[in-house]
């Protein structure tokens, strides 16, 4: 089974600004903590970050028939973006939302998100383990 992990903009300046938010873990910190949960449960993850949309689509267009499943942080463009709802729409490959922080406690622009319709279940505010969380998931739901 092969996870695909996509980071929106900015997630690759994780623990280096806003702490109180986002924990004190850096980008590499999270790259580690997933292989180390992937090699855990017996499934293959690739984890990438970019900071442009149409990368993200790109990336998320080519996960068909190549990965049984994604944990999509869109980040800012979770709030923004309806080319990445028609990606994971015309994907067809089961995709979990996951938020590091719980948007939906934050400001009013953080409580829409475009994606979420189009994905199986939202994980978000369990900090770095909700990627794991995630992965549990897709795992669970590929063996049912
Ligand atoms: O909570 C999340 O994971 C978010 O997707 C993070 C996005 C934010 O726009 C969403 O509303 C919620 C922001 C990612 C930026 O991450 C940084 C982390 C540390 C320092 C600076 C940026």
């Amino acid at each position: 089974m092969k996870l695909l992990i996509l980071n929106g903009p900015n997630l690759n300046l994780l623990g280096l600004r806003e702490p109180e938010i986002y924990g004190n873990r850096t980008y590499s910190d999270l790259c580690k903590l997933i292989e180390a949960h992937a090699a855990a449960i017996g499934v293959e993850a690739e984890v990438r970050q970019s900071n442009h949309e149409g990368v993200l689509v790109d990336w998320i267009q080519e996960a068909r028939g190549k990965f049984d499943g994604i944990v999509l942080n869109p980040a800012a463009y979770t709030h923004t973006s309806i080319a990445l709802l028609d990606a994971v729409l015309a994907a067809g490959v089961p995709t979990v939302e996951l938020h590091v922080s719980d948007p939906d406690t934050r400001e009013p622009f953080r409580r829409i998100s475009y994606v979420r319709p189009a994905c199986i279940a939202c994980v978000k505010g369990r900090g770095l383990e909700g990627y794991l969380d995630a992965m549990d998931l897709l795992k669970l739901k590929m063996e049912n």
